[in-house]
């Protein structure tokens, strides 16, 4: 495959990460980044280093970290998506006034009002679109990827969403973006995306499957200040808990709740899309699909070793599970950036080959 040149939309934790792992794969040229005061845009490619660099710890303006602590005012570009703007504002926020945060720290960056149209303006050489943006506002992804089909941008999207129901609203926008040429891959990061596939991938054996079991572990090797938004996103699965009020509570809140859970986090039957990726790829029903985990916000060891387990019919009447498990020393960094990028190129494959339209990670694997 040619060169891929690709632009990311959100530079907190993903998004730079992201970048990070790029730079260690071959035929990916960053060539864009946006976040929500600012954009940097080289054709020829990015200086990944700088913009890391310029950007580390100073991720104020990182709109895919939902959750942060000082709400910045949200630009007109974000602000226009009706809503979204108040998720973005949370970015990781540690700008203060008349200091750069950022993507503008960056001397590749520009200051913008309009991050995401800027973007869409050079997107006739741009091959894929990482959507490393915030997941609390449910069609705020839906609604991006709606601007870029209006702009008629003919490549790949893909996002690392978590929720369930965000795919319905992909697919309700499927029609438009078929039209527009646009192969959009959604749930591509680990849970959904790489445990998606895995389970995909495992149900080959059988001919019917009844259960499908993701249970995680992730350590926060990366520390907490880079998780805000994950940390967040997954709070609003505990019991009593919803996406408003994880996305209403402070900072001090959300560090008082780890505190009462002494940092750590345990998670039974999210709302993870796996269940309906796997439905949508015809594997199994929705309904016998089960995501939980175990996050130790305070540890970077996992506290239990992240399992995919399988169990079904094979063809000669017996019963089994296949259980894939990953290793205990690779972090949620690699599990999920890493598959990411996989996908990316999965999606330009097929977008090249002319298939458009809204995939997931288990379509991108063996029919089932
Ligand atoms: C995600 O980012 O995909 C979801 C997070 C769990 C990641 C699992 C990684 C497993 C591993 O590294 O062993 C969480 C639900 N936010």
């Amino acid at each position: 495959m040619d060169d891929i040149r690709f632009a990311v939309l959100g530079t907190g934790g993903i998004g730079r990460r992201t970048l990070e792992v790029s730079q260690h794969k071959d035929g990916l040229t960053a060539v864009a980044a946006c976040d929500r005061n600012g954009v940097a845009i080289d054709h020829s490619g990015l200086d990944v280093d700088e913009l890391l660099e310029a950007t580390e710890g100073n991720i104020a303006s990182g709109p895919e970290d939902a959750s942060g602590t000082t709400p910045a005012t949200p630009t007109d570009d974000y602000a226009s998506d009706g809503g979204a703007a108040a998720v973005e504002g949370g970015g990781g926020g540690v700008k203060q006034h008349g200091e750069q945060a950022g993507i503008v720290a960056s001397s590749q960056g520009e200051p913008t009002d309009t991050p995401i149209d800027d973007i869409i303006a050079e997107s006739d050489a741009i091959d894929a679109v990482l959507l490393a943006l915030p997941n609390l506002e449910h069609d705020f992804i839906p609604r991006v990827a709606e601007r870029f089909a209006e702009a008629d941008y003919e490549g790949v999207m893909i996002d690392v969403l978590k929720r369930s129901r965000v795919i319905g609203m992909l697919d309700d926008r499927e029609d438009l973006l078929k039209e527009s040429g646009i192969t959009f891959v959604c749930g591509a990061g680990a849970t959904p995306g790489f445990l998606t596939g895995a389970a995909a991938l495992a149900a080959q054996s059988f001919v019917e499957v009844e259960e499908v079991e993701i249970w995680w572990g992730v350590g926060l090797k990366s520390g907490y200040e880079d998780n805000r938004g994950t940390v967040r996103e997954d709070i609003a699965h505990l019991d009593g808990y919803d996406i408003a009020t994880a996305r209403g509570m402070s900072e001090e809140e959300i560090e008082a709740l780890i505190d009462e859970h002494d940092g750590v986090l345990e998670f039974h039957d999210m709302e993870h899309a796996d269940d309906v990726l796997l439905e949508r790829a015809g594997i199994c029903d929705a309904e016998d699909v089960h995501v939980g985990g175990v996050l130790d916000v305070r540890s970077d060891e996992k506290p239990t070793t992240t399992t995919v387990s399988v169990t079904g019919t094979t063809f000669d009447g017996e019963t089994g599970t296949n259980t894939f498990e990953l290793d205990d020393v690779t972090s949620m960094e690699a599990n999920v950036n890493g598959p990411a990028l996989g996908y990316l190129k999965a999606g330009v494959r097929n977008n090249r080959a002319g298939h458009y339209g809204v995939f997931g990670p288990a379509d991108l694997m063996p029919g089932f």
